[in-house]
């Protein structure tokens, strides 16, 4: 069966802009395979595009074992970040703009250069890489219980809402990130600890693997974006007036709070 992905990017559109959960896609048609579902995400992007917004990165999901244990998915995901969803350091994060919204520490890479597939190298990330930073993602499904199967978040761009990109910035050789350590507190405790490692064995490999998705799809790697990694640790629920720090080892502390 053919998705009607116009349907569905609507669906999804209307549920950010209304605030509001709403049912899976998965349970109402099986059209959604993965293949469709990166069609009604790159759809669902081309449309706030058309509207003002601008693509200025690309992310990954679900890199870590922490992350695949907690939203029970077992493979990456590749999605898009737009301006309207950067927020500067210390930020506070305006809740009734959101759902449900969740942090996570994250890695985060500055691009040098544009980088395409296929066979795209942890050693080729590097060398198109201007710089290294820590960040925070402000997850925000749209889906009921932030509950949904693996072709539903792709085509709910994999969650993304807000984030934050560290002021800190390191040379991409400066730093090894596999031994980045993370430290991600909410109001002054310790929710997770976490290493570079714990992204595919490596921060630059996941960036490798989206740089060959973006390939199969026609696409690449572009020149100034930032590429996210996926979360180190667990999402947090960000709440009103929490504080949320992921303190980096060489890559800084990034704050952010719920207002
Ligand atoms: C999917 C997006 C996950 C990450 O960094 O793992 C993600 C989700 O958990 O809602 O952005
Ligand atoms: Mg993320």
């Amino acid at each position: 069966m053919t998705l009607d992905i116009g349907r569905w990017v609507a669906y999804l559109l209307d549920a950010a802009d209304r605030r509001a959960e709403v049912a899976a896609i998965s349970g109402q048609t099986d059209g959604l395979s993965i293949d469709a579902a990166y069609d009604v995400q790159d759809a669902l992007v081309a449309a706030r595009v058309a509207a003002g917004d601008r693509v200025v990165g690309a992310k990954l999901g679900v890199t870590s074992e922490a992350k695949q244990r907690q939203m029970g998915i077992d493979q990456p995901v590749y999605g898009w970040l737009l301006e309207s969803g950067r927020l500067p350091p210390g930020a506070g994060v305006v809740l009734d703009e959101l759902i449900h919204p969740r942090c996570e520490p994250e890695i985060v890479f500055h691009m040098a250069t544009d980088l395409g597939g296929p066979g795209v190298t942890a050693a080729d990330v590097l060398a198109a890489t201007a710089g290294v930073s820590g960040g925070i993602e402000i997850i925000d499904s749209r889906y009921e219980r932030f509950r949904f199967t693996l072709p539903d978040v792709v085509a709910d761009n994999t969650s993304a809402a807000r984030f934050v990109v560290g002021s800190d910035v390191a040379g991409a050789g400066a730093v090894d990130l596999r031994l980045v350590e993370c430290e991600f507190e909410i109001d002054g405790n310790t929710a997770a600890t976490a290493t570079g490692d714990a992204l595919l064995g490596d921060p630059a490999e996941c960036v490798a693997l989206l740089a060959n998705h973006l390939a199969t799809r026609g696409g690449r790697i572009e020149a100034g974006w930032f590429v996210f990694a996926g979360a180190l640790t667990d999402a947090v629920p960000l709440t009103p007036g929490s504080r949320v720090v992921a303190r980096y080892s060489d890559l800084g502390d990034v704050e952010v709070h719920g207002v």
